[in-house]
């Protein structure tokens, strides 16, 4: 980075600080994770500065023969590591993802019928200010009051009585396996198309930890950077029928040239995850969300639904008199990230709520174990029980520096960007 420190001082300067911030923190949040250096070389390079406007050999502009590479190689193994018929590794991001489906499905004004966002769905699942707000007749379903669970029952009735054009299977906070044969079987009740957002799951889905909805839906869509542990992008799997309406919905529909950096960043985080070492650390985050649940459980917190399936759960602070807001910030001071969340039937607000989500793919990655996660729920525990005590925050943040010193992550960069 000698180069940024020349030239932008002050970027280099971020730079450095945000590192050493992914380095000194336990990140608990449940979307993000630390790419491999691979990963990080792909997209820090020079394939940054080209355009390829169209797709892999059929393209707008000259000089796209070595991108064309990239391109079919990301297609190849995103179709091996998920069995999909068709992939568009173009999208940008999870949500241009998800509004290419909507646009390849459904108009202005017609039925879509999603999880509900206070439930744990997405923005670009009916968010009243996202465009799938906006554009579209949202329903919603949601979870039950007694198991904080999703009904199939209710999902059916509801499919029933809105008669939607497409129904959305997936979410940002939902703690439990999705049953896909579920969800396919009310599509087809109802004459709808099924998109299922696997952006969460999507790591758990490639070590075939979670059932995969790719044989399933028409329509997957995912981030490649939560449980996948790729670059910070999107990409679209979805069947052959749909290939074209899908890809021309990406390009030239919602964007314009593929960010071919990014592209060569996620082929090298999917060759990560085709080898056997990925399904252990997938194995690894189950066990490690469990745990930690468990021990807050342990420590009198209240896990919604009672626990998890997955890589998240999340925990109601209620009981403890406390805010989600104000956990995100007691613990943010302790070293130690998360963020708040509504939870069910949530009373605060979105920028309150009573809850914060928890998860574990960035600490597994770090090499945490079951063991580690007695630790870090006492480091947790610890910090919340003394909100307004400033030193022992700090000590708390002591410790949560000195636990992690057994950890490394991104050392040498930090080394070497120190030492310029
Ligand atoms: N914003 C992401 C999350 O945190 O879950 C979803 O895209």
């Amino acid at each position: 980075m000698r180069h940024l420190k020349k030239v932008d001082p002050e970027i280099f300067d971020a730079v450095l600080r945000d590192t050493k911030r992914e380095y000194e923190g336990i990140e608990l949040i449940a979307s993000e994770n630390f790419v491999s250096r691979a990963v990080l070389d792909a997209v820090s390079s020079c394939m940054t500065n080209k355009y390829a406007e169209g797709y892999p050999h059929a393209r707008y502009y000259g000089g796209c023969e070595v991108v064309d590479v990239v391109e079919d190689i990301a297609i190849a193994r995103a179709k091996q590591l998920f069995g999909g018929e068709h992939v568009n590794v173009q999208a940008h991001s999870g949500s241009q993802a998800n509004m290419a489906v909507y646009f390849a499905v459904v108009k202005p004004g017609d039925t879509v019928l999603a999880m509900d966002l206070a439930c744990g769905g997405h923005l670009t699942h009916g968010h009243k200010k996202n465009f799938s707000g906006k554009y579209f007749n949202m329903q919603f379903y949601g979870v039950r009051h007694d198991t904080e669970m999703l009904d199939y029952d209710e999902i059916r009735n509801k499919a029933r009585e809105c008669k939607p054009k497409m129904i959305i299977a997936g979410a940002s906070a939902y703690p439990r396996t999705l049953d896909f044969i579920k969800f396919r079987d009310i599509a087809d009740e109802v004459g709808a198309v099924l998109m299922v957002d696997m952006a969460h799951i999507a790591g758990l889905v490639a070590a075939g930890l979670h059932p995969s909805p790719v044989p399933l839906a028409e329509f997957v869509t995912t981030t490649t950077h939560k449980t996948l542990r790729g670059p910070r992008s999107g990409m679209v799997i979805c069947k052959q029928a749909f290939a074209k309406r899908i890809d021309s919905e990406i390009f030239p529909g919602i964007q314009g040239g593929p960010l071919m950096h990014v592209i060569a960043g996620k082929a090298v985080a999917f060759l990560e995850a085709l080898k056997p070492e990925f399904k252990e650390y997938q194995k690894n985050i189950l066990k490690n969300s469990k745990v930690l649940s468990e021990e807050l459980k342990r420590k009198g917190y209240r896990v919604v639904s009672g626990g998890t399936d997955n890589h998240l759960f999340l925990v109601d602070l209620s009981l403890k008199g406390l805010t989600g807001k104000e956990a995100e910030q007691t613990l943010d001071k302790a070293g130690i990230t998360v963020n708040k969340n509504l939870i069910p039937f949530d009373k605060n607000s979105p920028f309150v709520t009573s809850g914060i989500r928890v998860g574990t793919p960035a600490v597994t990655t770090r090499g945490m174990m079951e063991k580690d996660m007695t630790v870090v729920a006492h480091l947790m525990d610890s910090a919340l029980k003394a909100k307004d005590d400033t030193a022992v925050i700090i000590k708390v943040r002591e410790e949560v520096k000195s636990f992690l010193k057994s950890f490394p992550l991104y050392s040498d960069i930090i080394d070497e960007m120190s030492s310029l």
